[in-house]
């Protein structure tokens, strides 16, 4: 009998060593430990035993059985921490690896020459106005001296939605909203936007493009005002070393009116390749509000008088940023943005 228990436990401690896995142990508890267990069933037999035999046989059985379930235990503990020890190889973070840098957009050429030309005006106290995009013919032409029959119309062949409604061609009728509005009183402000021409699209033309507007209305405000404040605006936006010129010219809704040309960045005024030989770049177009135009929208043309300008922002970013072609700017080519 004693053989036979001590040929068990060495059998299931065998076990006990080779089993891996939580189950595995379990099934070894049951098979030599569970009820119908080998030294379960030796126990269940020491009725047949004599009575010197009954308290020897049963001392082995029970050490026998102390034995397996102490090394069953100690095992456990330690299949526990190779099944842990396994789940946290698996499911390891490497903290030391870099992270997936996040694509960082940034704003378009467009709206930073936008927002630089905003900050100059600013500082000189000029505030930000805006109008609609899709405008009345009344704005953006009749209250504009530019009635229904007038030539210079043709210069800005537009897209119409119906006779009255069109995209708007330049920014210039925010000038006549904002005047309605102000109800006499002076202004100053700047309006920056999207106008639409049918023109033909080229590297100096788009059928979409921005201005900004400028309009400043109050008692003596000269032709002196608006060329010093174009001046400060150039130095700010293109360096101390420019210079403006100012040459006659014409728009129904500015009498007298000018087209302003800036001294060539590139060569300084000697003439060269940018400056088509000439020394200087046109940028905008100006002039003093027409009296007209200031009685249409109820300013009292002897008391009061004002300036207004408009600029194609593409223009000033492509002399400023040295782009070649206006298309640039709408192809959304990120290697084209990201330059700047
Ligand atoms: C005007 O649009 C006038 N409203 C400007 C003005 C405002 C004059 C206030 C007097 C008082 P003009 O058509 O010249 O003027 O356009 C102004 C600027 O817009 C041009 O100097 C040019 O830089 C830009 N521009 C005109 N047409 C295009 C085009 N198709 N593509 C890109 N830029 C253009």
């Amino acid at each position: 009998m004693r053989e036979q228990l001590e040929a068990l436990r060495d059998e299931a401690l065998q076990l006990v060593n080779q089993a891996s896995t939580q189950k595995e142990l379990n099934d070894v508890r049951i098979k030599y430990l569970g009820k119908k267990g080998p030294i379960t069933e030796v126990l269940r037999g020491m009725g047949k035993l004599s009575a010197e035999e009954r308290p020897v046989v049963g001392e082995i059985a029970n050490a026998v059985r102390g034995v397996i379930q102490t090394e069953l235990e100690q095992r456990l503990v330690d299949v526990k921490q190779q099944e842990m020890d396994a789940k946290l190889a698996l499911e390891a973070i490497d903290v030391t690896l870099p992270g997936r840098p996040k694509q960082v957009g940034q704003a378009h050429l467009l709206q930073q020459v936008t927002d630089e030309i905003e900050d100059i005006f600013m500082g000189l106290g000029y505030t930000i106005a805006e109008g609609p995009e899709v405008e009345q013919d009344l704005f953006n032409f009749e209250m504009l001296n530019l009635p229904k029959d007038h030539p210079a119309r043709d210069m800005q062949d537009s897209f119409y939605i119906t006779d009255e409604i069109l995209m708007r061609t330049h920014t210039s009728p925010v000038q006549a909203r904002t005047m309605l509005a102000s109800k006499g009183e002076p202004i100053r402000i700047l309006c920056p936007g999207k106008v639409y021409r049918r023109d033909e699209d080229d590297a100096t033309h788009s059928h979409q493009f921005m201005q900004v507007e400028g309009l400043v209305v109050g008692e003596d405000i000269s032709m002196a005002d608006l060329k010093g404040t174009l001046e400060a605006f150039v130095k700010q936006m293109f360096g101390e070393a420019r210079e403006i010129r100012l040459r006659p010219s014409f728009f129904p809704f500015t009498e007298p009116s000018v087209e302003v040309d800036v001294s060539c960045f590139k060569c300084g005024g000697k003439g060269c390749n940018i400056c088509k030989q000439t020394g200087w770049i046109e940028i905008l177009g100006a002039g003093m509000v027409h009296p007209h135009v200031l009685e249409m929208a109820e300013y009292d043309s002897t008391k009061m008088s004002g300036f207004a300008f408009g600029m194609g922002i593409e223009r000033i970013a492509m002399l400023k940023y040295g782009v070649d072609d206006i298309r640039h700017f709408y192809t959304n080519d990120v290697r084209f943005s990201e330059q700047f």
